[in-house]
């Protein structure tokens, strides 16, 4: 995929609230400006990455690009969850990330809860260890996290000058 890695941000927003209460998996919503502005071979499905919330630290992060066919949505969405316990929900706040890989396309499970859970969990377990290689490794010292979120002047750093996209969330 020649668009990865590929950097952007935008404001959490309220989803259907199942990621916690269903799956006990949080997942930070972005607005549809940041899905639409998604390339067109980004494709759907389940990607790592790094994520970073307001001007915080820097996590290993899991997202879900798509309909969520567990579900049947209507309305693509992008979800990240961070792998970090945080302490409050951040609605509101500036989401930064870059995707750095993808792992595997979205799934039905049968109807059955505890299969997707399983299966988020291993996607979890593979982001940890593929993060670990140094050419992911790097990403996470990227200036694009050190910048100021809603600065118009976050220049593209040379690892991202050929993917970054910036959004304010407004
Ligand atoms: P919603 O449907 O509104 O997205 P979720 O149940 O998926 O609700 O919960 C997502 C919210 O939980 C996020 O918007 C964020 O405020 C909070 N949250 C807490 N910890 C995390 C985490 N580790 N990763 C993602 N979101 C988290
Ligand atoms: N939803 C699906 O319907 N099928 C999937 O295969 C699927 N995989 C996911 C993998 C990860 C790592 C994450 C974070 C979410 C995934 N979801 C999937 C989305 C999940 O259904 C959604 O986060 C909850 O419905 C809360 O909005
Ligand atoms: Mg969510």
């Amino acid at each position: 995929m020649k668009s990865l890695p590929y950097f952007c941000r935008g404001e959490v927003i309220r989803g259907f609230g199942r990621g916690s209460k269903e799956l006990g998996i949080p997942t930070a919503n972005f607005p549809d400006s940041v899905v639409d502005n998604l390339p067109a071979d980004i494709s759907t499905g389940i990607y790592y990455g790094w994520a970073c919330v307001g001007n915080g630290d820097v996590y290993k992060m899991v997202m879900s690009i798509g309909w969520n066919p567990y579900y049947k949505n209507t309305k693509k969405s992008m979800e990240t969850h961070v792998i970090h316990t945080f302490k409050e929900d951040f609605y509101g706040e500036i989401l930064s990330v870059v995707m750095v890989g993808y792992i595997r396309p979205e799934r039905s499970y049968d109807s059955l809860v505890e299969a997707l859970i399983t299966a988020i969990n291993n996607d979890i377990e593979e982001a940890k260890a593929k993060l670990e290689l140094p050419e992911h490794l790097k990403l996470r010292k990227d200036n694009f996290f050190t910048s100021a979120p809603s600065s118009s002047s976050a220049a593209p750093s040379p690892a991202a000058s050929t993917s970054q996209t910036i959004m304010n969330g407004h």
